[in-house]
């Protein structure tokens, strides 16, 4: 398969238990009758999207790689909690339910400024909306005034987890949804 250009982005990858966590959840909302409006993400693709570069050619994918381990290796292995639920657009019709993550050392914050840096210093350009970390449970078809609610309203279980690495995802889209594969994994500095 040696397709010119490739659909990218850098990730964290989430732990089982936490993955596990959050399937819980997208079941209980997944239960209520307005749940059938949504998209649900199934829980092997749970993630955590640092930086989304959208098409890229295959020949830079070395580039991206070097940036990408140039910004892991500037900071050390960190926490994360699961933080509060939200949804895009925060007014108006909903269209994404996402949780929030916590990030009380600060480094999750550290690594993804690092890592637009160090993509730009390659030519990449910058991601010009704010970064507003979250793990994407589902999108909406249609407007579901009833569940989004019931999201809001869920409450989220305390969960903190280890991040050791950084990944870059190739998405493939499928009528049936993206399928993503991990193209590397770079590991935080020792
Ligand atoms: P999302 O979860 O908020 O939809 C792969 O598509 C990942 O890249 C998703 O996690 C998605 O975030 C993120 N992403 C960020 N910007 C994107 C864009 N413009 N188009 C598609 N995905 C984007």
């Amino acid at each position: 398969d040696e397709a010119k250009s490739l659909r990218v982005f850098c990730a964290i990858a989430l732990p089982d238990a936490t993955r596990a966590r959050l399937a819980e959840r997208i079941g209980r909302l997944r239960a209520s009758p307005q749940g059938f409006a949504a998209r649900w993400e199934r829980s092997e693709k749970l993630h955590l999207t640092l930086k989304f570069l959208g098409e890229i050619e295959a020949s830079r994918l070395d580039a991206l790689r070097s940036a990408a381990e140039r910004a892991a290796m500037s900071v050390a292995p960190f926490e994360l909690t699961l933080a509060g639920p939200g949804v895009f657009p925060p007014r108006g019709a909903a269209r994404v339910l996402w949780l929030g993550l916590g990030d009380p050392s600060g480094r999750l914050a550290h690594l993804q400024a690092s890592l637009e840096d160090e993509c730009h210093k390659v030519g990449f350009p910058r991601e010009a909306r704010p970064f507003r970390p979250h793990i994407t449970l589902a999108r909406l078809r249609n407007p579901a005034p009833q569940l989004v609610k019931l999201h809001l309203e869920l409450p989220v279980e305390t969960e903190r987890f280890a991040v050791h690495e950084m990944v870059i995802m190739r998405s493939e889209l499928r009528p049936e949804g993206a399928r993503y594969t991990e193209l590397a994994a770079l590991p935080l500095r020792g």
